[in-house]
């Protein structure tokens, strides 16, 4: 698939797709918004749900490739921007751990927090795909602990995921601001992409509030 092809975005402002949105931000790369607006349920009308059937965002499409899940499309879209330099690609040394790291948070990391949300028992930790919270969450804390990022000192396309991540888990308190959280969601929210993003979801919100 060319990258020339058009990159839609199906986006609601201040969800998971706001991650999304500044990794097209950080890869400089051209994209549009189709924004849904969830409030009015929009995400779960024939027309989105035609799109993904889950009803969720993120989604993208990139010419005839439809993409959901935040971590597919963000190896997806790092992989299609390698020039913006924080694409570990194939033949690179990060390019396994940087793999690991995407898939730690959506087979571990997202399941281990939304449990503990929901108050759910985990249940055995044999069968329980992260074990338990506290593990998952050691491994983490340890991966940050050198940084600056989580791959060490090359910021890349898996920060986007994991900072964002982190600054919404330390936010609403489902893991407690540790330094090598606080520091990592601090240097995270000091790029300009973040700056960017907030912005264009406040327009969203606004717009979507007066429609
Ligand atoms: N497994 C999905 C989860 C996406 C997800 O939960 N998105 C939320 C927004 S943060 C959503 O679209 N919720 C709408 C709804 O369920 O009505 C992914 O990782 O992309």
């Amino acid at each position: 698939m060319p990258v020339t092809q058009p990159i839609t975005l199906f986006h609601a402002p201040q969800t998971r797709s706001s991650g999304t949105l500044a990794l097209l931000e950080e890869l400089e790369a051209p994209y549009d918004l189709h924004v849904l607006n969830m409030k009015s349920g929009e995400q779960r009308q024939p027309a989105y749900l035609a799109v993904n059937p889950m009803g969720k965002v993120p989604a993208i499409r990139h010419g005839d490739a439809l993409v959901t899940e935040q971590v597919a499309i963000g190896i997806y879209l790092a992989d299609l921007f390698p020039e913006a330099g924080i694409t570990p690609m194939i033949g690179d040394a990060l390019r396994g751990p940087y793999l690991r790291w995407y898939v730690f948070y959506a087979a571990c990391c997202e399941p281990a927090l939304v449990d503990k949300a929901m108050k759910r028992e985990p249940g055995n930790i044999g069968m329980t795909p992260y074990g338990d919270l506290p593990t998952t969450l050691g491994t983490l804390t340890a991966q940050l602990r050198d940084g600056p990022w989580l791959l060490g000192d090359r910021f890349t396309a898996v920060d986007v995921l994991w900072g964002t991540a982190l600054t919404w888990m330390t936010g609403f308190g489902l893991v407690d601001a540790v330094a090598p959280f606080k520091t990592y969601v601090e240097r995270w929210n000091a790029r300009p992409s973040v700056a960017r993003v907030a912005r264009i979801d406040a327009d969203l919100l606004k717009a979507q509030a007066n429609s």
